[in-house]
């Protein structure tokens, strides 16, 4: 597989975003995607086996179940890009049935280079396939991706694994609008979304027996001690997994154990925190079935189908670029 390079600002990126997250007097936060280093991606390989967390496992099984549906509704000819491809290995089933019908060029965008490699590794086998891996932030990869589309092929975007759901909601409506900007009428995307489930469910899901959704949490961390020479003592913070009603979403924090001081030279700050003061690392928004065919259509998209686990509330949702 051939990859085209982060862009060469990368490190500038997390030190401007990590110096404005954690310089805020009400709630420090950091930018979730920078959770997925080649550490943190291979915690969440971890984390979509764990049993609590079930929803990888529900959105894998509704792509190996419906693939040919799926398939069946999209007009050909089509290249297919995914936005943050992770390991690929649930979209084997979809890429299997496509290149049934077609050679299938293969476009997996992924910030995370040891992801982009394993994606490659589990996916090369399949027969009459191409793959093109993009190491870059999703709108920047499909742009970039749509403009190797041949005339009078379609484009499918795959945006699995409930990641809309990292966005808060007017966030994530306009983001399926700037990928709506960038395709043409007719093209599809297949959308993954979390269903609204049980408290106890969700918080067992995301503070999981085994400790590895804090270490994927803490791992920021540490990641900021890596690449910022920053100085934070991991051992003094806490992963903390938190409801919030309103905005129907799970959260995650790092708890302050302490009253401390850090410091991270290269984002050039000084960081105070309070004893348990928290920084906010992510938000997991879940989803009502009704509610996905409206934010298709304020993102400029029809909603034609779904399909739903009979497990896991999780939707699979086949939206067309109006
Ligand atoms: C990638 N994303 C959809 C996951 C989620 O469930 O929000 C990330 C994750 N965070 C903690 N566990 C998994």
């Amino acid at each position: 597989m051939l990859v085209h390079p982060v862009p060469a600002n990368a490190t500038y990126d997390f030190a401007s975003d990590v110096r404005t997250g954690l310089s805020r007097g009400d709630q420090k936060e950091l930018p979730s995607k920078y959770l997925y280093d080649n550490v943190g991606s291979a915690l969440f390989e971890v984390i979509s086996h764990l049993p609590e967390y079930g929803l990888t496992r529900a959105d894998e099984r509704l792509l190996r179940r419906h693939a040919d549906d799926i398939v069946d509704r999209i007009p050909g000819p089509v290249a297919v890009t995914e936005l943050g491809s992770g390991s690929g290995k649930k979209t084997r089933w979809l890429l299997e049935a496509l290149c049934r019908r077609q050679h299938t060029s293969y476009y997996p965008v992924e910030i995370s280079r040891s992801a982009l490699a394993m994606c490659e590794r589990e996916l090369r086998d399949i027969d009459s396939i191409s793959i093109l891996g993009f190491e870059t932030e999703y709108l920047d990869g499909l742009l970039r991706v749509a403009a190797y589309r041949k005339p009078g092929q379609h484009l499918l975007v795959l945006f699995l694994g409930s990641t809309i759901g990292n966005f808060d909601r007017p966030a994530g409506v306009q983001f399926l609008g700037e990928v709506r900007r960038i395709l043409d009428p007719g093209d599809s995307l297949l959308l993954g979304t979390d269903l609204e489930k049980s408290t106890a469910q969700l918080l067992a899901a995301y503070n999981d027996e085994l400790g590895v959704t804090a270490a994927f949490n803490l791992n920021l961390l540490s990641r900021i001690n890596r690449e910022l020479e920053g100085n934070f003592e991991v051992s003094q913070f806490a992963h903390v997994a938190r409801i919030n009603q309103q905005a129907r979403s799970i959260e995650m924090h790092l708890r302050s154990r302490r009253r401390q001081q850090v410091t991270i030279p290269a984002a050039e700050i000084e960081v105070e925190l309070e004893e348990n003061e928290t920084i906010w690392t992510e938000s997991s928004h879940k989803y009502r079935l009704p509610e996905i065919g409206d934010i298709a259509r304020h993102a400029g998209f029809q909603c034609m189908a779904q399909w739903i686990d009979d497990e896991w509330p999780f939707a699979e949702n086949l939206l067309v670029a109006q």
